[in-house]
């Protein structure tokens, strides 16, 4: 049987395919049909630039029905998708064509030109531009060309996607996640937030990180529901659209930013029948203040880049302010400190395993070995206890990873470029709290020069050449030393202790 993740939304959403699939406010919309033709027709290109099942491409798009249209051709070819977030700078982007040695790297026609050395460099075969817009180009002459209807035959452990995510070294590992891996995660999302055709999920997330293509998209493609895609989170879009929606998948973030609002109208709110969120702690204050001024208690749920989905709150029963839930159908999670299994209510380290964890690093062998256990448990890095009942509750994270308005920064990434210029001798970025992002990243630092410290503007400057902006720290504080241990590790423990308000009102 073809496991080819395509073949498996095709089989579901071929009896209802005059069903509407994307609904782009202002442009026309996609019937399940059309949106089956447009991969159809990338899959001509790409095989007309000879790409085959295992190749690689590499895409740094802005969110559009056609960027879509390109992922699920390459699913249909067993083209191995990576899609890179859009506010990469040009020297992150490098990297990541230098490891994906991709056939094709397509980018938004705003960076064609600046992107062009690199592929140059890298000697990529084929690079192209692809915008959001109805008239684009490129979409244009993909229109143009003829059907090709493969669906090609994949087994459960085919790669699908790489998806990059950050070490603590700095640099980045691509998580190779498969056919597999996603299609049994749609499965058991699908199940467990009883998904339906009857179903318009409200779309504004970005469509480069396991939360807006992989959950959001697969959940709706499994049941032929009707997706009303925005291109980005904005309270007037959300507004006008709650309305015809049911469902909304959010990070925590649209959700301070709508109790935020003055005039939140309830109204808006009665036909919605779920608020789905994840990527990041909700607070007990957002979920409780949701609510109290729209009804509904938003479903937290948990899972990473790695391993997709792992737990939930269920959508039947207690949505509990402060958890995430169950593990999803055919997950097991346990708890472990120091290769200790732990018994119920006590904290530790969340280790996974199911068909929805990844394969392995791609070209990291060792690293991949070191994150799992020896009877095959992911080791998520994520801090939580489990109760009687089998429900979990995270409290931190064991790394320093700061998660930022749902995106993830690595302190050690931007420490690197920091400790480069002239006028600090050393620095220390620590995530502390934010009132709209959760937690944003600040940066200490140390002079090499007490009579002089550098202005915080120069230092973004700098930074913005290499980082994408949301790794920008949000302050800079200088200070005469680093808080060390006996080892002459830095305490950013006491750091954030100190600094963890520095950035409230
Ligand atoms: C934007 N900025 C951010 C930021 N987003 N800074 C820190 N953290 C962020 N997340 C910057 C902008 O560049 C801008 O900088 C300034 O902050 C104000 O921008 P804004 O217009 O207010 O932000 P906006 O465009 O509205 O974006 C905020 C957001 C967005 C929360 C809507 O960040 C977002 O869509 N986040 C979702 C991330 C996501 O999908 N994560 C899923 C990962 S998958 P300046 O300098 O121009 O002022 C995963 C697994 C799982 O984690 O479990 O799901
Ligand atoms: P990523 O590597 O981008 O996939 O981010 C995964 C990380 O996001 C997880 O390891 C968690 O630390 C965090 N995360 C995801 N969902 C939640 C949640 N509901 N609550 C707290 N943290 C979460």
């Amino acid at each position: 049987m073809n496991k080819n993740l395509y073949q498996i939304f095709f089989d579901r959403f071929c009896t209802l395919e005059n069903n509407i699939c994307f609904d782009v406010p202002g442009q026309k919309n996609w019937s399940y049909k059309d949106v089956d033709i447009l991969s159809s027709l990338f899959v001509s290109y790409l095989d007309s630039i000879g790409l085959k099942k295992g190749d690689r491409i590499i895409s740094q798009t802005e969110k559009s029905v056609a960027s879509i249209g390109l992922y699920l051709a390459c699913l249909r070819m067993g083209v191995i998708f990576t899609p890179l977030n859009t506010s990469y700078t040009l020297s992150e982007v490098e990297y990541f064509i230098g490891n994906i040695e991709p056939k094709l790297f397509v980018c938004s026609p705003d960076n064609y030109q600046a992107t062009s050395p690199i592929f140059e460099k890298y000697s990529v075969p084929n690079h192209r531009a692809l915008g959001s817009s109805d008239d684009d180009p490129f979409l244009k002459e993909i229109l143009e060309l003829k059907e090709n209807n493969i669906i090609e035959n994949c087994s459960d452990d085919d790669t699908a996607a790489i998806l990059f995510t950050s070490g603590t070294t700095g640099k980045s590992k691509g998580a190779m996640i498969t056919h597999g891996n996603l299609s049994s995660n749609a499965f058991a999302l699908k199940e467990s937030w009883d998904f339906t055709e009857n179903d318009t999920l409200l779309h504004a997330l970005p469509t480069f990180h396991v939360h807006g293509l992989f959950v959001a998209l697969h959940t709706a493609f499994l049941s032929a529901s009707k997706i009303i895609f925005l291109e980005k989170f904005d309270i007037a879009e959300i507004n006008k659209n709650l309305k015809n929606s049911t469902v909304m998948m959010g990070v925590p973030t649209f959700y301070s930013r709508l109790i935020g609002e003055k005039d939140l109208n309830k109204d808006l709110y009665k036909r919605m029948r779920l608020f789905i969120s994840g990527s990041a702690p909700l607070t007990e204050k957002t979920f409780n203040e949701f609510k109290n001024k729209t009804g509904h208690s938003i479903l937290e749920r948990y899972g990473m880049t790695e391993t997709g989905m792992i737990t939930s709150n269920p959508l039947i029963g207690d949505r509990l302010e402060g958890t995430v839930g169950f593990p999803l159908p055919d997950i097991k999670i346990r708890i472990s400190n120091n290769n200790k299994i732990l018994s119920p209510n006590e904290k530790g380290i969340v280790e996974v395993k199911g068909p929805n964890v990844f394969k392995g690093y791609w070209r990291m062998e060792k690293k991949t070995k070191e994150e799992f256990t020896n009877d095959g448990f992911f080791i998520t890095g994520d801090i939580g206890q489990i109760d009687n009942k089998g429900r979990l509750t995270l409290s931190g994270r064991s790394g320093d990873m700061i998660i930022s308005g749902g995106f993830n920064v690595y302190p050690k990434e931007i420490e690197i470029i920091l400790n480069t210029i002239d006028g600090i001798k050393e620095s220390a970025v620590i995530g502390v709290k934010h009132e709209d992002f959760g937690e944003c990243p600040i940066a200490i630092l140390v002079s090499d020069n007490s009579d002089n410290t550098i202005e915080s503007d120069f230092i973004n400057s700098l930074l913005k050449e290499s980082l994408a902006k949301y790794k920008i720290p949000k302050s800079y504080v200088w200070i005469n030393s680093l808080p060390t241990n006996a080892m002459g590790k830095v305490q950013k423990k006491d750091l954030r202790f100190k600094y963890e308000k520095i950035l409230l009102n």
